[in-house]
């Protein structure tokens, strides 16, 4: 048999497989639809983060390839976001521009068919959310080198919104250009913040190039699209967004730089067993006042994630203290040690509990 005759008769058996894939899918999708009746008759929430991490962790244990456990991740998650959308199209609002690692994180978590809404700062998208515009906003918290992202607390302060899932982005750059050739790149250009995170990948092989400052990563995509003298440092999004190529991948200086994003919204995330409530409380500015509003955790054996002081904003040196620690907020565990640290506190606000992120994923 010649070659064009076997690539004819491996192509018909894809044709049977696409085939029944479909039949599957539209199985699957029927599924979802009587799932949605059922959702809308309990009241219960369109969007289950922790049931597609459930099924997203299922399919990693169950990959035997020779597809690799990332591809069938992201077609999970387009799957997911088909059957999603037949129970309701979720809007979902987002620190922009277009391009940006919380639209990443965004598209990542929602998928290509809810409908991702751009704004230009993380007040506007906790009130396109407040204002029910959004049924969920995603914004970035903290940063493992950079810190707290202090915008986003202080809206914590002010919004009744909730933390609704968390997860964590490994902060992956690449450098993207038009024509995907090293030897066109006059300039690179990026956010000052990518710009140092990629330092000693540029002084090694970009000694010679002119360095440009960006008010965002996908900023620097948009110019590069333009100029193929212009090289952007940016997220892999960026690259489909604005049809570039990619040059090289991964010139961080620091491959462990990760993001951790919050999901918020209107609703409470229900208990896992491996559950963060975040809360927010001032103190009278006495002696031992803060040992004594944490102490209630140690005496319950309550692990704390986090702990930071912000300004009040109300008047000046007085703090607020956000803490995270593991735990739901309906454990009676939880609920007792925090009606001591609210004894303790001027003022005591919980920003949500809901399923712990996974530090590693695709
Ligand atoms: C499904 C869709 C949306 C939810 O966020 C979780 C899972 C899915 O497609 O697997 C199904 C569903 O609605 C559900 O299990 O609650």
């Amino acid at each position: 048999m010649g070659s064009s005759e076997e690539l004819e008769i491996l192509r018909r058996k894809i044709d049977e497989v696409d085939r029944k894939i479909l039949e599957l899918l539209n199985e699957r999708g029927s599924i979802a639809v009587k799932i949605r009746e059922l959702k809308q008759e309990n009241s219960f929430h369109i969007y289950d983060p922790v049931r597609e991490r459930e099924i997203e962790e299922n399919l990693k244990k169950m990959n035997k390839g020779p597809l690799s456990t990332e591809s069938i991740v992201s077609i999970f998650r387009e799957i997911i976001s088909g059957c999603r959308s037949l129970q309701h199209t979720l809007k979902v609002a987002y620190l922009g521009p277009e391009g940006s690692f919380s639209h990443q994180l965004a598209f990542k978590e929602f998928g290509s068919l809810a409908e991702l809404i751009p704004l230009d700062s993380v007040e506007e998208v906790f009130e396109e959310v407040e204002k029910g515009k959004a049924n969920y906003g995603v914004v970035p918290v903290e940063n493992s080198v950079e810190g707290s992202i202090g915008t986003v607390l202080d809206m914590f302060l002010k919004s009744e919104l909730r933390i609704y899932s968390e997860s964590f982005e490994r902060i992956n750059h690449f450098l993207l250009s038009k024509t995907g050739n090293f030897g066109d790149i006059k300039v690179v250009a990026s956010h000052p913040q990518a710009l140092g995170q990629c330092r000693k990948w540029l002084s090694k092989h970009l000694k010679n190039v002119e360095i440009r400052e960006m008010p965002s990563t996908a900023k620097a995509a948009q110019v590069a699209s333009r100029d193929k003298k212009v090289a952007a440092i940016a997220g892999k999004i960026a690259a489909s967004i604005y049809k570039l190529r990619i040059v090289e991948e991964h010139i961080e200086d620091n491959p462990l730089n990760t993001t951790r994003f919050f999901v918020i919204g209107k609703e409470s995330a229900r208990p896992t067993g491996d559950d963060k409530t975040s809360i927010v409380f001032s103190l009278k500015d006495e002696p031992g006042k803060l040992h004594k509003a944490l102490l209630p955790f140690a005496e319950a054996g309550i692990n704390l994630t986090k702990i930071e002081s912000r300004p009040s904003k109300e008047r000046p040196w007085e703090y607020v203290f956000f803490v995270d620690f593991e735990g739901h907020i309906c454990s009676e565990e939880v609920k007792k040690v925090l009606s001591e640290v609210q004894k303790n506190s001027i003022f005591l606000k919980i920003l949500g509990s809901y399923p712990k992120g996974k530090k590693e994923r695709f």
